[in-house]
């Protein structure tokens, strides 16, 4: 198979990405396979950090003065922003947190400790990352409540055979929309509909899907929804929680201090409205900024786009893949494209997937290798590891190729047949 070379949206895109044009220590190329783990970031994302820090840096929600209306007004208008790109109602329900690990404990502490009791049931799936499974086994030991998964097949697929029975007495649904370690899509239009039928409510770990396509958590009917700022594009230690209204005023705040209050006497407090109930103390005014300029900018290529460019990546992979099978490479996850993101796991023959990362890394080429924070779900699976690629909106065909070549080079530096 020869490689397609990038066309001109593609170079465009990769020119947005000052890292993308740097050279390894080594003088390679920098091939970025690892954006599962963390995105790159474009220029109008580093740009917007800059300029805040630059030109209007202040605290929000309390100056009167020109820059820290200026610094309000742009996290406010962040918020709308990331609002409108899940489509969710009102700007109101999108509450910034560090990231979808916060995201998720914000629920489990604050829906959780308020409404389970031993006899309740929380319902997971046995592909979740350790930031959705650890919150909800520590919940479960507080409540009494009893926590179940939904099993998945040896190509990493829910099985919903026993849907019915394992959604009995269950309160709460918590299930990755994609797996971080398999790429595997969640049928969430059957789960959803059929959690709502026995009264649970549903949190989605977006973290995979939100910077990979598009997503419109009104469509999946959502009750909430966590994603991280650094995977789409955006800085770190800024991401969103979203709740439906009716959820979160019912809901008592996570985290207590400045900015989540109306009015505090020695006697007590009044709570502040959504969404700042939910925001103690001073937020990542930067970080919301610069998110709200990473959706800008992923809007501006269309999230329809990035999908269908990383489906296209993902086929030329899998065929390029397949060339090494009779040599031991061993691909995971889902086959059908229409079931798989953006991420291909795989091992080469007995190579550990830390030598295979590190011969790819003399290379230039970055991926990851290793338990992918899904410990149990390598356990289940009989993997001790696996190397791991995950592509994005800047990736071409051309990096394929060049995970190939450095897998050639690790096949003769291992002598492999
Ligand atoms: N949920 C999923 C599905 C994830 O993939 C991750 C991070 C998280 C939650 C936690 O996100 P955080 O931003 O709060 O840390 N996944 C990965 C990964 O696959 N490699 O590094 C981090």
């Amino acid at each position: 198979m020869i490689a397609s070379p990038p066309d001109l949206k593609l170079r465009r895109i990769i020119a947005d990405f000052p890292i993308l044009a740097k050279r390894t220590r080594r003088g390679k190329r920098l091939i970025y396979l690892d954006s599962a783990a963390t995105s790159q970031k474009p220029q109008v994302v580093i740009d917007a950090l800059v300029e805040y820090y630059s030109s209007y840096n202040a605290n929000i929600h309390r100056g009167v003065y020109e820059i820290a209306e200026r610094a309000t007004t742009a996290f406010e208008d962040a918020r709308a922003k990331v609002a409108a790109f899940i489509n969710a109602p009102q700007s109101a329900e999108l509450i910034f947190t560090r990231g979808a690990t916060e995201s998720i404990n914000l629920v489990s502490h604050s829906w959780g400790l308020q409404n389970l009791k031993p006899g309740d049931a929380i319902l997971t799936t046995q592909l979740e990352h350790h930031s959705n499974l650890v919150p909800w086994q520590v919940l479960a030991e507080r409540t009494g409540a009893q926590l179940r998964y939904i099993p998945v097949d040896g190509r990493g697929e829910h099985v919903l055979d026993k849907l019915d029975e394992l959604l009995s007495g269950v309160k709460l649904v918590a299930l990755s929309h994609v797996s971080n370690s398999l790429g595997t899509i969640a049928p969430l239009e059957i789960i959803i509909p059929r959690a709502h039928a026995v009264g649970a409510i549903v949190l989605v770990d977006g973290a995979q899907s939100a910077p990979n396509m598009p997503v419109d958590v009104q469509a999946l009917d959502a009750d909430f929804f966590a994603a991280s700022g650094h995977k789409m594009c955006g800085p770190t230690g800024i991401g969103f929680l979203y709740g439906k209204r009716a959820l979160l005023e019912k809901m008592p705040p996570f985290l207590a201090g400045g900015d989540m209050i109306k009015k505090v006497t020695y006697e007590g407090t009044t709570f502040n409205e959504l969404p700042w109930k939910f925001e103690a103390g001073t937020g990542n005014v930067a970080g919301a900024i610069g998110l709200g300029a990473a959706v800008d900018y992923l809007q501006g290529l269309d999230m329809e786009w990035v999908r269908a460019h990383e489906r296209s990546l993902m086929c030329y992979a899998f065929a390029r893949f397949d060339e090494l099978a009779t040599r031991g490479l061993q691909v995971y996850g889902p086959h059908d494209r229409d079931r798989v993101a953006d991420v291909i796991s795989f091992n080469f023959s007995d190579v550990h997937p830390h030598d295979l990362a590190s011969i790819l890394d003399t290379e230039g080429v970055a991926i990851r290798a290793g338990h992918h924070c899904t410990m149990p779900l390598m356990e289940k699976m009989g993997w001790p590891a696996t190397a791991r690629a995950s592509f994005y909106l800047y990736n071409s065909e051309e990096d394929v190729d060049a995970l190939m070549d450095g897998l050639e080079k690790a096949a003769s530096v291992f002598n492999l047949r």
